[in-house]
Formats: structure tokens, C-alpha cells, sequence
């Protein structure tokens, strides 16, 4: 029944797409009338952030039991799923700055180029910016950074009071579980979002060259995340060959039903049980398989923080505003934090893009441009997020001391 449901959601989704795109090109500035129910989605999504963010990392971290007894195992794979991730951030920044989507693509209109909230960021300013002295207005104004900061601290410490810190634990699994509900009933509504929000920006661009001109950044938009995310797979398959001495071929045989489950499911989440299956078929570590694995389909997402950073530089690029080297370097931060918070389910990523485009002070309806061709990329970033888990698993399993 669910595969039925997915699958006509995604018709729909088509649909919409295409509608949305020939009512922008044929009514113009008409279709602007129903941007307020692309907003309506838009803000839905955005309504859940925090609690979504916030229980999905609690679970995730909480999930790995006392951190005092992480040892090396511990270690590894966080400083594996924190180098990966990294790595494909600055792959998606060098995409994005090659191939320049966004130029061209006028998303301001007549109006002024909208300034940056920030301008050039220290490092300084970086770290700063991870704690807030009020973590009520850090979630009320939507500075997600020291929310996710502070979400990973009390995991931590959750974690080493046993079972006094069960119940809190349970609470946020439940909440964890509800949000996951609340997105999947969302996204029946978004084609109707979709529809609205396509129509109503292609159409305030006016029809014509500018219809035209939209429509190839977006064409070189899709490009830049693709071409980013077959590098990053590149790169995790060298780190497959030389860190955990797997040939590629064999893995990938292992892996297949799992990536395919990926791309066809978007989500990392109900993927978790055939990457379980496939790791393990592969011979890797069952201890190593049972740490890693369930902790990286949510926390370690490579291809969604090499997304949220292209899609981020695209935007500015569609709004005339040149982000400097500093500016990049807090998309660098911020995405890779907006991939830790994302969670294992279809458009988690879009959802916590958010965080980027209010951390670099980018207007939120930008967003509306790249949601006609989401329902895709979120597949491919999915399968990249997979493949970075399971070589995560065997990597940890052969560099972990047996036990
Ligand atoms: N669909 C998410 C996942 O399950 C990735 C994303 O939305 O970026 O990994």
C-alpha cells in the first residue's frame, strides 16, 4: 500500500512540475495570485524544523549507548562521518563556484539584490555562532547551529545516566517517530506547493527569455549537484579501496538492492535494513555494522550536505549576490550542520536548508525554484548519504580493534 501511495505521489509531483512550469510560462505574472499556497507549504515545512532537528539528533546520539565507553570505535566514526562530510561540503562549494548556476538566473527581479545577513565570517565568528546564551531564542529565532550544538551535548550527557535518562531518551524517539508522520503527511500537499510555488516564481519572472533563462539554471543546477555527488562517490570509493581494503566491484554487488532501495525511497531511514543486510553479506564487523550504520543514517548524510551547499551558492547566484570566501566558509559550517540535523527521510534536506539560507541571510523563496526538480536530486543524495554509511561501516570495522 505505501509503495502505491509513494509512487502516486510522485506522479503527482511530476505533474505538478510540469503544470506549474507551462502555467508560469503561459499566465506569467497571473500566477503570482497563488504564491501564498506555495508559502502555506513552504512554512508547514519549516514549522517542524526545530522538533525534527532536534529529536532526530538526540535519537541518533543517544542511540550509541554511554559515550564514556564510545572508545576507538567511537572516535573512528565520528571522525570518519565528520571528514566525509567535510569533503563533500567543499566539493559541492567547487561545483557550485564552477559551474555558476545561478548566474544568470534572475531571482531578484526588478527588486535590489538582497544584502547578506553576514558579512565577511571570521573563524571566530564561526565558532561563536555554535552557542547561543539563550537556547529558547536560539530555537525561536531559528539559529539551528547552537540548537544542534546543544541537541549533541545533552545525547552526550543523556547517555552516561543509565537508566535515569531512559525515559527522556523515549521521549525524543517519540517525538522523532511523530515528526517523520507530520513530513510524510506534509508531502501529500506538495504538489499543490509545488504547483504554486514554480507557477508563481517562473511567472513573476515574466515568461519570455527570463522563463528560458530560469530554466537552464536550473538545468546547470541539477548538473552541478550530479556531477558533485558522482566525485564525492569517487572519493568514498577510493577511501572503500585503500582505508578498508574492499574492491569496489564486490562491495557495490553487496550493495546494489540497497542503493537502488535509496534512490527509489529517498529515504536513509527505511533504507537502514537492506544497508544492514548488504554490509553485512559484504562481511563487515557486526559490531562495527551495528554502530555505525543506524548513527550514519542520521547524522552522516555526505550527499545532502554537498546539495545543501550547492543549492545554497545557486540561490545567491540567482539573487546577484557574490558570497565571499568567508561567507562560503559559513555555508561550509552551516551545511555540514544541516546535514547533521537532516533526518533519514524524503526532503529532510530541503527542510534543513533552511538553516543555510537564514544563516547567510538568503531569502527563503528560493527554495521555490529548486523544489521543481527536488523529488530527483533528493534520490541521488540519498544513495550518495547510503554508500558514505556503508563505507563508513567497513572502514570502521577493519581500522577497530577486534573485541
Ligand atoms: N532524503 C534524505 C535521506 O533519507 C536526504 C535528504 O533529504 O537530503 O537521506
Amino acid at each position: 500500500m505505501k509503495r502505491v501511495v509513494e509512487n502516486r505521489l510522485l506522479l503527482a509531483m511530476l505533474v505538478a512540475i510540469v503544470a506549474g512550469g507551462f502555467s508560469g510560462y503561459i499566465w506569467g505574472e497571473a500566477m503570482v495570485s497563488v504564491a501564498w499556497l506555495g508559502e502555506l507549504f513552504l512554512t508547514s515545512l519549516k514549522m517542524l524544523i526545530i522538533p525534527l532537528v532536534a529529536a532526530s539528533i538526540i535519537t541518533g546520539v543517544a542511540g550509541l549507548g554511554d559515550v564514556r565507553k564510545l572508545g576507538r570505535m567511537g572516535g573512528l566514526s565520528i571522525a570518519y562521518y565528520a571528514v566525509t562530510t567535510l569533503i563533500a561540503v567543499s566539493i559541492g562549494l567547487v561545483m557550485a563556484n564552477l559551474w555558476q548556476p545561478g548566474v544568470g538566473v534572475d531571482l531578484a527581479g526588478a527588486g535590489e539584490a538582497p544584502k547578506p545577513a553576514v558579512g565577511d565570517v571570521g573563524v571566530t565568528d564561526l565558532i561563536l555562532s555554535l552557542v547561543n546564551p539563550n537556547i529558547v531564542d536560539a530555537a525561536a529565532n531559528m539559529k539551528l547551529l547552537p540548537i544542534i550544538v546543544f541537541c549533541i551535548l545533552l545525547a552526550a550527557a543523556l547517555s552516561t545516566l543509565g537508566k535515569r535518562g531512559k525515559p527522556v531518551v523515549a521521549f525524543f524517539e517519540g517525538v522523532n517517530e511523530a515528526m517523520m508522520q507530520i513530513v510524510e503527511w506534509l508531502m501529500v500537499f506538495a504538489p499543490i506547493g509545488v504547483f504554486a510555488l514554480i507557477s508563481s516564481k517562473l511567472g513573476s519572472a515574466g515568461g519570455g527569455e527570463a522563463f528560458f533563462a530560469q530554466l537552464a539554471g536550473l538545468a546547470k543546477y541539477a548538473m552541478a549537484v550530479i556531477s558533485g555527488l558522482l566525485t564525492h562517490a569517487a572519493v568514498l570509493s577510493i577511501i572503500l579501496i585503500v582505508l578498508a581494503r574492499r574492491p569496489l566491484g564486490e562491495y557495490l554487488r553487496h550493495m546494489g538492492t540497497a542503493l537502488m532501495t535509496a534512490f527509489s525511497t529517498a529515504s536513509s531511514s527505511a533504507t537502514l535494513p537492506l544497508t544492514m543486510e548488504g554490509v553485512k553479506m559484504a562481511g563487515v564487523d557486526k559490531k562495527a555494522r551495528r554502530f555505525v550504520l543506524p548513527l550514519g543514517a542520521t547524522i552522516n548524510m555526505d550527499g545532502t550536505a554537498l546539495y545543501e551547499a550547492v543549492a545554497v551558492l545557486f540561490i545567491a547566484q540567482a539573487y546577484g549576490m557574490d558570497l565571499s570566501f568567508g561567507q562560503q566558509m559559513l555555508v561550509l559550517v552551516t551545511a555540514t550542520m544541516a546535514a547533521i540535523g537532516a533526518a533519514g527521510i524524503p526532503e529532510a534536506g530541503l527542510v534543513t536548508m533552511v538553516i543555510v539560507l537564514e544563516a547567510v541571510g538568503l531569502p527563503l523563496e528560493g527554495i521555490g525554484l529548486i523544489l521543481a526538480i527536488d523529488w530527483f536530486l533528493d534520490r541521488c543524495r540519498t544513495t550518495v548519504n547510503v554508500f558514505g554509511d556503508s563505507v563508513g561501516a567497513a572502514v570502521v570495522g577493519r581500522l577497530a580493534p577486534k573485541e
